[in-house]
């Protein structure tokens, strides 16, 4: 088993001879994505000295005018990952289309679907950002992927993770057998593993919401938050806190470390397009590392990760993280 300090590169590699199903394909794969979110780590980092922040002049398929830093780290994920033959086509949140392998480079047998930096309106207060990535199996004797390769339930994910660019850079990681969180040696520019076995605790007192949002809520989300501000006074009898960040990569980080719920539940402002987050490049994801951690995610009605995908860029409420607290969302939702 790994130790603390393991590199992250020993570290696959060691899970790739211990699980049944591992590849040397799958270790190469995901060393490409870690060198991709290095040189993210060094751009976030240097955005001010480099004259990276703010807009840019284009809006994305979902509406939202652009940071320059989310078409810089999303050319950077896509030139890292366009060459290396592991994958048959990507899906970028900053993109419309399925991003195609260039003809003169090897087809692989995996899909990808990528945020290349989440909560990208926190670059220029220099609070934290993140790229969180989905890995999926290009379904067999695909050899020009669609869309239709990508509408694969979450349940199928053969890996997942996250990188935060905070006060330290972290990698979490779920390959299906448990969740890793390793830190950034900028130093010796390698990962180290510092959170093994990263599990998120039953119960807890923190919620993360954006308040502002509350009379566009649904009456069972109005509820359990209700319920949650009365503290003592109320039918929970106990105080909560409250905490956001406006990255989920950063909420899903504190989630696994002190436990807490997150939720960006649907509106009615949003109702029309699902939800805010994305299911693809977001939920599912972060909804594999959660469960593997021992949590929950649901949209307050299903399991996402058994959502059938109906677009590369279809938006789904989120309710993750401790699981007698989304349990209790849940029930809300039922009655
Ligand atoms: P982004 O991918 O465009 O950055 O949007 C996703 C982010 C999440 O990281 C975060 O939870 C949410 O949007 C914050 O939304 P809001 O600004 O409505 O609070
Ligand atoms: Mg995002």
């Amino acid at each position: 088993m790994s130790k603390l300090g393991t590199s992250i590169t020993q570290f696959i590699t060691e899970q790739q001879r211990t699980y049944a199903g591992s590849t040397a394909e799958m270790t190469s794969l995901l060393s490409d994505i870690v060198s991709a979110c290095k040189q993210i780590s060094h751009l976030v980092n240097r955005t001010g000295i480099m004259g990276l922040g703010g807009y840019a002049e284009s809006e994305n398929i979902q509406g939202e005018v652009q940071k320059k830093l989310d078409i810089i780290t999303n050319d950077v994920m896509v030139d890292h990952l366009n060459w290396t033959g592991h994958f048959a086509a990507m899906a970028s949140e900053e993109i419309e289309e399925i991003i195609q392998i260039p003809d003169d480079q090897p087809k692989g047998q995996y899909l990808i679907a990528f945020d290349p930096l989440d909560g990208s309106s926190n670059i220029d207060i220099n609070l934290s950002v993140g790229t969180i990535f989905s890995i999926l199996r290009c379904p067999e004797g695909i050899t020009e992927p669609t869309v239709k390769d990508f509408m694969q339930k979450g349940t199928e994910q053969v890996c997942a993770g996250f990188c935060v660019y905070g006060p330290s850079t972290m990698m979490i990681l779920t390959t299906g057998s448990g969740v890793n969180g390793f830190t950034l040696d900028s130093h010796v520019g390698e990962f180290i593993l510092t959170h093994p076995n990263m599990t998120i605790p039953e119960d807890t007192a923190e919620f993360a919401i954006n308040m502002s949002n509350y009379r566009f809520w649904e009456q069972p989300m109005q509820r359990y938050i209700d319920e949650c501000i009365e503290g003592v006074d109320g039918s929970r009898e106990k105080n909560f806190n409250m905490r956001w960040v406006a990255s989920m990569v950063a909420e899903v980080y504190r989630v696994l470390t002190r436990g807490g719920i997150f939720i960006y539940p649907i509106d009615n402002k949003a109702s029309t397009q699902g939800g805010k987050l994305r299911l693809m490049y977001e939920a599912n994801p972060m909804s594999f590392i959660v469960e593997q951690a021992g949590g929950l995610s649901s949209t307050g009605r299903e399991r996402i990760m058994e959502i059938q995908p109906e677009g590369v860029h279809q938006r789904v409420p989120v309710i993750l993280g401790s699981k007698n607290e989304v349990e209790r969302v849940i029930s809300y939702h039922k009655s």
